[in-house]
C-alpha cells in the first residue's frame, strides 16, 4: 500500500467515529436530558459565545467563517473527534470529582465494544508482522480497601506503531490491537501487546484545518486506552501514557494525568515490561449519598 492510503483522512477516522457513535448506548442516553438542564447549560454555552464575540469584536466575515466551519465538521462527520479532543476532558474532570481509585481520563472517539474475549495471560490480536516494541503490561485489579477484585475485565484498545486505530483506518484488520482481557480470580492480568505511537488528528479534515488555522499542533502522546471493570464495582475509563514520550506535556486533547504515566523497563531482549495496578470503588449503591 502507498503512503497516501496510510495517511489519516477526514473521510476515514473522523467520519467512522460518527457512524460508531450513532450505534452506541451513549447516543440513546442523549434522549433523557431534562428541559431544565438543557435550558441552564445551553444558556451558559450561548452566554460564553456571546461574551467571546463582544470581547474579541468578532466581525461578520469571522462569523460566516465559523458557520462554514461548523457545517464542514458536521458534513465531515468529525463532531465526535472534535468534541472528544477539545471538550471531553472537562466532562471527565467533573465526573472525577466523585470518583475514587485509579484516575480516569477521556474515552475518546475510537472505542469499539464487543471485542474478542481473551483470558489472561493474553496477547492482543495483532498482525503477524506487527511492528513496535513488544510490551508486557501486567498488574492487579483491587478495590479501594486493597482486596483483589474477582471477575475483573480489562477492555483495551490502542493505536499501532504508526499511530492508527483498527476500525478507523481501512488498511488495518478488524479488531487489531483491541481485546477484552479477563483477569484471574485475584484480578491479576498480563497482556502482551506493542508500544503504540503518538496519535495525530487527521490534518485534512475540519478539525485539523482549525488546528492549523490556529497554529496549534495536532498530536496526542502515545497511549493505551482501557476500561477496567469488575462485578459490583464502578468501571473506570482511562488511558496510560509512556514516560519520556513526545507530547506528554502538550496533549491536544488535554487528557494526560501524572498518575497515568508508565515507565516500562527494557528486559534486555527488546521487550519492555511494566506493572500497573487498578483500584476500583464499589458500585453506585454503596456510594450514593
Ligand atoms: C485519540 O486516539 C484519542 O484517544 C482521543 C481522545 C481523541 C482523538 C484520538
Ligand atoms: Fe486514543
Amino acid at each position: 500500500m502507498t503512503d497516501t492510503q496510510h495517511s489519516p483522512t477526514a473521510a476515514g477516522s473522523g467520519a467512522s467515529a460518527t457512524e460508531s457513535f450513532l450505534t452506541t448506548e451513549m447516543y440513546e442516553a442523549a434522549r433523557q436530558v431534562p428541559p431544565e438542564r438543557v435550558d441552564a447549560v445551553v444558556r451558559a454555552v450561548l452566554d460564553g459565545v456571546h461574551a467571546a464575540i463582544r470581547e474579541h469584536k468578532v466581525t461578520y466575515p469571522e462569523f460566516q467563517a465559523a458557520k462554514a466551519w461548523l457545517i464542514q465538521v458536521g458534513e465531515g462527520g468529525e463532531w465526535p473527534l472534535f468534541l472528544d479532543v477539545f471538550v471531553e476532558h472537562v466532562v471527565e474532570e467533573v465526573q472525577a470529582e466523585t470518583q475514587q481509585g485509579t484516575k480516569g481520563t477521556i474515552l475518546g472517539p475510537y472505542y469499539l465494544p464487543g471485542q474478542k474475549r481473551l483470558t489472561s495471560p493474553a496477547t492482543l490480536p495483532m498482525r503477524e508482522d506487527e511492528t513496535g516494541r513488544p510490551l508486557v503490561f501486567a498488574g492487579q485489579v483491587r478495590d479501594v480497601d486493597g482486596n483483589p477484585a474477582p471477575g475483573a475485565e480489562i477492555d483495551m484498545w490502542q493505536a499501532d506503531a504508526d499511530g492508527y486505530y483498527s476500525g478507523f483506518a481501512p488498511h488495518l484488520p478488524e479488531g487489531n490491537l483491541r481485546g477484552l482481557v479477563v483477569a484471574d480470580d485475584e484480578g491479576r492480568f498480563e497482556i502482551r501487546t506493542i508500544q503504540p505511537a503518538p496519535y495525530q488528528i487527521p490534518t485534512d479534515g475540519p478539525t485539523g484545518k482549525l488546528i492549523g488555522a490556529a497554529g496549534w499542533h495536532p498530536w496526542r502522546p502515545a497511549h493505551l486506552h482501557l476500561i477496567v471493570s469488575a462485578p459490583g464495582h464502578r468501571a473506570i475509563t482511562t488511558q496510560l501514557y509512556f514516560r519520556g514520550g513526545e507530547w506528554l506535556d502538550s496533549d491536544v486533547a488535554s487528557a494526560v494525568k501524572p498518575e497515568l504515566v508508565l515507565d516500562p523497563q527494557d528486559q534486555g531482549d527488546g521487550t519492555a515490561r511494566v506493572e500497573y495496578d487498578f483500584v476500583l470503588e464499589r458500585d453506585a449503591g454503596a456510594r450514593a449519598a
